[in-house]
């Protein structure tokens, strides 16, 4: 099944730079992307990350490193799950065996990892932007911005478009058009670009005219000439207005396109000759395959976008099968729980609509859409859309239910507080990936969300300690008519709790004592709940006595039941995988400071750190950052330590 061509190994070994991939002869570039793509299916089924994205995109590297000049010149990826290849030619090829792993190689570009990393990136649509500004800051090297189709769906992206007036000298889009996003893509563009494939090119059709005419009225001709002078209009006149990349030119970019973008001695000489067109702002459209050279990735792009480690190769006689998530695990992820529960809930409530951002695989939401097809909108990468998109189907009397992963939420802050939250509108907001997201590290971490939602007037955030809590509060939020609603959940298996058909809701602003205790209360969201009661065990050892709470409304909170601990405890803990910086417990602090007053008690919040955390493994990063068992009962028994120490110098 594998299906690149045999290829004798060795040089890729000789290549640790750009300098060095120079120095072939182009006639060996074929045979180095083959052995790219070996490379990478041997190494990405080993430690996960994204597979499909980046065997679509090795010729095109390979030839802008070869005719381009980085880091002098910029190539900036856009969203930067496929800069695989950049990075192998980049001197990074031996940091593929830790890729994604804690303290090893990012599975994104970074400026911090390396000088040819143009542009961090990891969220989609910045490319356009980011390549003009390096453009607008100097125009003396190449700005490039190398971007998908999927990405090109995104806002930004299509006010980089609209901003392309701002470039000077040597700017570039490379649209890397594989037809798909995650899943396949959609929209307008999507259309505009599958019928620019569909039809022949305009400049095909100029290369036969000429050569054509050339031949029968000779290159010089006065007939050449007249041609010269009104093909465009001919072929504005002939060749339908939806296939000629004409949406690109009249945003003022140079359209040059399709081209095969697997062809990579075409590519190089394609990029050699628009090298010296260095005055106009150009976009250049390649055509590329999902997981090209490899079947299974070919057939099925969207499961092979992103594997995890461990994900064996099909070989040739098909004997190896890649288990499917669901055969590996016995209990259901909380994005399938959120997922099935609201097609549970949607056969009841016909006017429960879902939205996703780009993501229905993603999201669970596919789902959704393959039985209630017509209550399911894929927006795209359009994350702001998306939210402002539902407030106007709540604003219509439907109950919109918008599943975006926390980290990409950030995007549509404003959407949140102005078209959401000012209006007071009925939208569900199901924030998948909250928390620690593991290996896709610094760009994904869905760490901030409590802090983003907690300060937005009328916002209902709530966090399930299980997952069928979640089913409760998918069921609390959509009977909620009040204001918006969040419900975060981790990327994660539930924790295989009995989960009753029928769904109570819960009464908003509860929390739930998990554990009687005296003396310090642990407040704990989420992942954390049965983290916290781990921890109250471990205390149990060393002589204390902790109250756990499931603290599952972050807002609005318990009032009542924080001030009645408040007044009984000497310690109050809370513990929440986010930042510490304006998150659970910060608001926890404001409210008892201002109900008690100095007579509030000891808080200690535990969190994440106020930075941006690397990648690692779920578990690796909670007990990095003190969030096991061990480390959040190790802390309280400091914090207990140096209070008693504290009372002894009084
Ligand atoms: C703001 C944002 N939303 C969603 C995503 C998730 N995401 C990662 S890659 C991807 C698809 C990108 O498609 P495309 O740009 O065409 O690249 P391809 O993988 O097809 O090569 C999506 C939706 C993201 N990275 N950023």
């Amino acid at each position: 099944m594998i299906e690149c061509r045999e290829v004798k190994p060795g040089i890729l070994e000789t290549i640790n730079s750009p300098e060095d991939l120079k120095r072939l002869p182009e006639d060996v570039l074929p045979q180095l992307a083959e052995e790219i793509r070996r490379f990478l299916l041997e190494s990405v089924t080993k430690t996960g990350g994204h597979l499909a994205s980046n065997l679509g995109t090795v010729e095109l590297t390979l030839a802008l490193h070869y005719v381009f000049d980085s880091p002098g010149d910029k190539l900036v990826w856009d969203t930067g799950h496929q800069a695989y290849t950049h990075k192998i030619i980049t001197g990074r090829r031996e940091g593929f065996a830790r890729l994604r792993q804690l303290d090893g190689l990012s599975g994104f570009p970074s400026p911090k990892e390396s000088e040819h990393d143009a542009f961090g990136a990891g969220h989609a649509s910045t490319s356009i932007a980011a390549a003009l500004g390096l453009n607008s800051a100097d125009d003396s090297h190449w700005a490039i911005a190398v971007i998908g189709d999927g990405a090109l769906t995104g806002g930004l992206a299509l006010t980089g478009l609209n901003n392309s007036t701002l470039a000077r000298r040597r700017f570039m889009v490379v649209l890397n058009d594989n037809g798909m996003s995650i899943d396949p893509n959609v929209g307008t563009i999507a259309r505009h670009l599958s019928n620019i494939k569909a039809r022949p090119s305009p400049r095909w059709i100029n290369r036969l005219l000429r050569g054509t005419i050339s031949r029968v009225f000779g290159g010089e001709s006065w007939f050449r000439r007249i041609y010269e002078k009104t093909k465009d209009s001919i072929f504005y006149f002939f060749i339908p207005r939806r296939s000629r990349g004409v949406l690109f030119e009249e945003m003022g970019l140079s359209y040059f396109g399709p081209y095969d973008g697997h062809d990579v001695i075409s590519l190089v000489r394609l990029f050699q000759r628009l090298k010296r067109i260095d005055d106009e702002p150009m976009l250049v459209h390649l055509i590329t395959q999902k997981g090209h050279g490899y079947a299974p990735a070919e057939d099925s792009p969207t499961k092979w976008h992103g594997i995890s480690a461990g994900t064996p190769l099909l070989v040739e006689d098909d004997s190896i099968v890649v288990p499917s998530d669901n055969e590996r695990r016995s209990v259901k992820t909380y994005t399938e729980v959120f997922a099935d529960t609201l097609i549970e809930l949607a056969g009841k409530y016909p006017d429960i609509m879902a939205i996703t951002a780009a993501m229905p695989s993603g999201t669970g939401l596919k789902k959704f859409g393959e039985i209630y097809p017509e209550r399911l909108y894929d927006v795209g990468i359009s994350e702001e859309f998306a939210a402002t998109f539902a407030c106007g189907l709540a604003r219509g009397g439907k109950r919109p239910v918008c599943a975006i992963y926390s980290t990409f939420l950030q995007r549509a802050f404003d959407q949140l507080m102005h078209d959401a939250a000012l209006q007071q509108l009925p939208v569900v907001f199901a924030l998948d990936r909250g928390g620690i997201v593991g290996a896709d590290g610094e760009t994904h971490q869905g760490v901030f969300d409590l802090s983003y939602l907690r300060m937005i007037p009328h916002f209902t955030v709530m966090v399930p300690k299980d997952e069928e809590e979640l089913r409760r509060m998918l069921v609390t939020a959509l009977t909620h008519r009040e204001g918006p609603s969040a419900i975060r959940y981790p990327r994660e298996s539930g924790l295989g709790v009995p989960m009753p058909k029928e769904i109570r809701p819960l009464d908003i602003g509860t929390w739930e004592v998990l554990r009687e205790g005296n003396e310090v209360a642990l407040l704990a969201l989420g992942t954390m709940v049965p983290v916290a009661l781990e921890a109250a065990k471990l205390l149990e050892d060393a002589g204390l006595n902790p109250t756990v709470v499931n603290a599952r409304f972050v807002r609005p909170m318990d009032a009542g039941m924080l001030l009645s601990l408040a007044k009984r405890c000497r310690l109050l803990v809370t513990v929440e995988e986010n930042t510490v910086r304006g998150g659970f417990g910060s608001g926890v602090v404001e409210h008892l400071s201002q109900q008690m007053g100095e007579a509030m008690p000891r808080v200690r919040i535990i969190g994440l750190p106020d930075r941006f955390l690397e990648h690692g493994s779920n578990r690796e990063l909670r007990e990095r950052y003190g969030l096991s068992p061990a480390g959040v009962s190790a802390a309280i028994l400091r914090e207990v330590e140096s209070a008693e120490q504290r009372l002894k110098i009084v």
